[in-house]
């Protein structure tokens, strides 16, 4: 309870901070996005994990204005960025609900002068659960724009293969579970070349998540996945180091 109420004075006391985690391109190595990692500077309990405070913040609502604190941030710092890379934005399912979503979202990328182009925003099955109408005209408005979307965690869920004909997402992001267990159960890689399969004929972009180890990139790049993201290449860091990547190079 103590904690809710923390949280709420937490945003006007700006003790919150986004860091960044690369999305790399498999066959290059290349930086081609950044996801957005919301991280609680907390005076006593020092840095609190998001495992902890999402979930308290989607219960209480506090989720829709750290969520668009988070977004907008994001666009801020894109904005120092090359163009070619792109922000990945993490939506909650109550951010999506709201009627004023997707001007929301174009305003902010407008107020920043950031393409709508560069932004992916990051949906799990949560969201498509409550596959209405309004969430369903949103996530297409925004689609419209430019924005791109992105399936989050896919597989994880009892649905994900259902929800890919409701909606066209421009990626899928192929949950770290799978991944571990390359190399070690012929099955893993089986269902993991299948879910990349699927992929690309929808004509999404397949990024693999939580890649560890040198021998889970070459796995993944052999069964053809576009992109990849985990601990091998960088775990998630504050925005000056980015800056300080982007700055360095010519
Ligand atoms: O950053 P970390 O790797 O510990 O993230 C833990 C969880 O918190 C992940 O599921 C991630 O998607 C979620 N998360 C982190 N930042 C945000 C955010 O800004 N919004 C939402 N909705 N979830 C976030
Ligand atoms: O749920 P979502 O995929 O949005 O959040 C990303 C989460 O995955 C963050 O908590 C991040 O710290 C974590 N993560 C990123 N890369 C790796 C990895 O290589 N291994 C593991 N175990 N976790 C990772
Ligand atoms: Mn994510
Ligand atoms: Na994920």
């Amino acid at each position: 309870l103590t904690l809710e109420r923390e949280l709420r004075d937490a945003l006007t006391n700006g003790q919150f901070e986004v860091f960044y985690q690369p999305l790399v391109d498999l066959g290059s190595n290349d930086i081609v996005g950044l996801e957005a990692l919301a991280r609680w500077r907390h005076p006593e309990r020092g840095l609190v994990s998001p495992a902890v405070f999402i979930p308290i913040a989607e219960e209480t609502g506090l989720i829709v204005p750290l969520g668009e604190w988070v977004l907008r941030q994001a666009c801020r710092d894109a904005a120092r960025w090359p163009g070619h890379v792109r922000v990945a934005v993490n939506v909650s399912p109550h951010q999506l609900r709201q009627r004023t979503f997707a001007t929301m979202v174009v305003s902010a990328l407008a107020e920043n002068a950031v393409d709508p182009r560069r932004l992916e925003l990051e949906i799990t099955e949560s969201v498509l659960l409550e596959e209405t109408d309004a969430n369903l005209k949103t996530l297409h408005a925004l689609r419209a724009s430019g924005v791109r979307i992105a399936m989050d965690d896919f597989g994880t869920g009892y649905s994900s293969i259902s929800y890919l004909r409701s909606f066209p997402f421009d990626k899928i992001k192929i949950d770290r579970s799978f991944v571990r267990e390359i190399g070690e159960k012929p099955e893993a890689a089986a269902i993991i070349r299948a879910i990349i399969g699927l992929g690309q004929s929808l004509n999404m972009t397949t990024l693999v998540e939580g890649i560890e180890t040198e021998g889970q990139r070459k796995a993944v790049l052999a069964e053809g996945a576009d992109e990849m993201q985990g601990y091998l290449f960088s775990h998630p860091c504050p925005a000056r180091d980015i800056d300080a990547l982007f700055d360095g190079a010519h």
